[in-house]
């Protein structure tokens, strides 16, 4: 079984999926995060220095290593879609959707007919560079997911049409952007920010839809697993490396 299929059943069971956000841009990073055996791993071209030629190898270093690579594109054009898909990702996780309208837009560009209306071109990686067989292709293609970020305080009132969106599959949520929109950027641990978390994850459940958050502590881990949560994007490689650095240091300096 394919490990976007793998990865699919495993939210339908009801079970969680965890991987970080990836910003370094070097391969080797995405094959620790699979080898050491996270489920997916986000490769983010909306902060980072990822561009379009360094995300192909990004991508290849998830499928060395069997996890799902995900790209978060760099905001919710065509462009910025399709290319990540056309590199062979699994998944596109849009940043700041406002509107049902947009959200609708996105699913657009993210599929072919007769979900939406993709630009068509099966020389890219996706494809084989040709090699994969056209009738084939243009199905599994409209296999991969569409993740769509809700992280302002202005969206939370058109989140029932959003959810309705046709073609979403996860709806996540920022709580960086989402504290900020609050009042009190950074702060994610806030009641106002979890009150408002928790108010999306129970619209969603009644619309059926699978939520995501991000978290960087353990602690939320298990408050939004506890919550319902199934997509949890789990720290940054930097931040990883950066802790880990830290408790190194730390320990050789008290030794
Ligand atoms: C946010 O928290 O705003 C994100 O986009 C994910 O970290
Ligand atoms: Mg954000």
């Amino acid at each position: 079984m394919n490990t976007l299929q793998h990865f699919k059943n495993r939210l339908a069971k009801g079970d969680a999926v965890y991987g970080p956000f990836m910003k370094t841009g070097d391969a080797a990073f995405v094959e620790c995060a699979g080898h050491a055996g996270f489920d997916f791993v986000i490769l983010d071209m909306e902060h980072g220095p990822t561009d379009f030629s360094n995300l192909q190898n990004l991508i290849r270093g998830a499928e060395v290593a069997g996890t799902v690579p995900i790209v978060r594109t760099y905001d919710s054009s065509e462009t910025a879609i399709s290319k990540a898909l056309d590199l062979g990702a699994k998944g596109i996780q849009v940043p700041q959707i406002q509107s049902a309208e947009e959200a609708r837009e996105a699913v657009k560009a993210a599929k072919y007919f007769p979900k939406g209306e993709r630009g068509v071109c099966r020389f890219v990686r996706a494809a084989n560079y040709s090699s994969t067989p056209r009738n084939e292709y243009f199905e599994t293609a409209n296999e991969s997911l569409v993740i769509l970020q809700v992280e302002g305080k202005q969206v939370l009132n058109r989140l029932d049409e959003i959810l309705s969106v046709n073609g979403l599959d996860i709806l996540f949520i920022g709580p960086y952007d989402l504290s900020q929109s609050l009042g009190v950027p950074g702060q994610v641990s806030h009641h106002s920010v979890v009150e408002a978390i928790k108010g999306i994850v129970e619209q969603a459940k009644k619309a059926g839809v699978v939520t995501g958050v991000f978290c960087d502590t353990f602690e939320a881990a298990a408050l939004w697993r506890k919550t319902g949560i199934q997509y949890l994007s789990y720290s940054v490689d930097v931040g990883i490396f950066t802790e880990a650095c830290k408790e190194i240091v730390n320990h050789l300096h008290l030794s």
